[in-house]
């Protein structure tokens, strides 16, 4: 029985991998390291680290030089964050969350972001969260199930009790490795190992995902 949905944060309830891009680019242009769009697509759901260590693609550098060119991109992250605001909330999620909210069933995050708090101020959203898993609350990021594991136990429910809702492939593997049933969002190539799959945040639909009569 489902007693609590558990969201990602980038590209389930707001898409910020495009300001993710942004600032990788502007950082890897400064250090003539190539990055594009189709590497981008390698950073969804991954730690920032892991992010870096994409982009070095085998270059190896100094844990005082990784550090300084996270910062770094972080600060134009930060930069690009100021301007998001509850419309950039992604279609049909706000009212997912107020739903869920009025059923008594427990919403709660599980972002590998160590943004995720101010992004969820920024987006209004943070009264309608019980209780928010993010970059700094597990040692290991996806795909280890840390941090779906920890979000569960926040909000006092059994892990075989909880739904998630990812869009990123490693987010799916945690989830599933967390022993949860999973909601892909995002094209069946990169979301088919869920147990349900919705193209988009707007086609999301939860009398389908509950199993309820008269579902659309
Ligand atoms: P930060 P999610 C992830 O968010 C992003 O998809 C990923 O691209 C990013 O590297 C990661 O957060 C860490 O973010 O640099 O803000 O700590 O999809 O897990 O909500
Ligand atoms: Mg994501």
């Amino acid at each position: 029985m489902c007693k609590a949905f558990i969201f990602d944060l980038d590209g389930v309830i707001t898409d910020t991998a495009e300001l993710h891009y942004q600032a990788w680019l502007k950082m890897s242009n400064e250090e003539g390291y190539y990055f594009d769009r189709e590497i981008n697509e390698q950073l969804r759901g991954v730690s920032r680290r892991a992010s870096l260590n994409i982009i070095l693609a085998g270059q190896a550098i100094s844990d005082d030089k990784a550090d300084e060119l996270m910062t770094r991109k972080n600060g134009y992250y930060l930069q690009l964050l100021e301007t998001l605001s509850p419309s950039d909330v992604l279609p049909g999620m706000h009212n997912l969350l107020l739903e869920l909210n009025a059923r008594g069933i427990k919403v709660a995050l599980a972002s590998a972001s160590k943004n995720a708090r101010p992004i969820l101020h920024k987006l209004g959203l943070m009264p309608l969260f019980d209780a928010i898993g993010d970059g700094w609350s597990v040692a290991r990021s996806k795909p280890a199930p840390d941090v779906f594991i920890h979000a569960a136990g926040q909000v006092g429910i059994n892990v075989h009790d909880c739904i998630v809702v990812e869009d990123a492939e490693a987010g799916i593997e945690a989830a599933k490795a967390a022993g949860m049933q999973v909601v892909g969002i995002g094209p069946m190539q990169r979301i088919g190992a869920a147990h349900w799959c919705f193209a988009d945040t707007c086609e999301l639909n939860l009398a389908q995902i509950l199993g309820e009569r008269n579902a659309a």
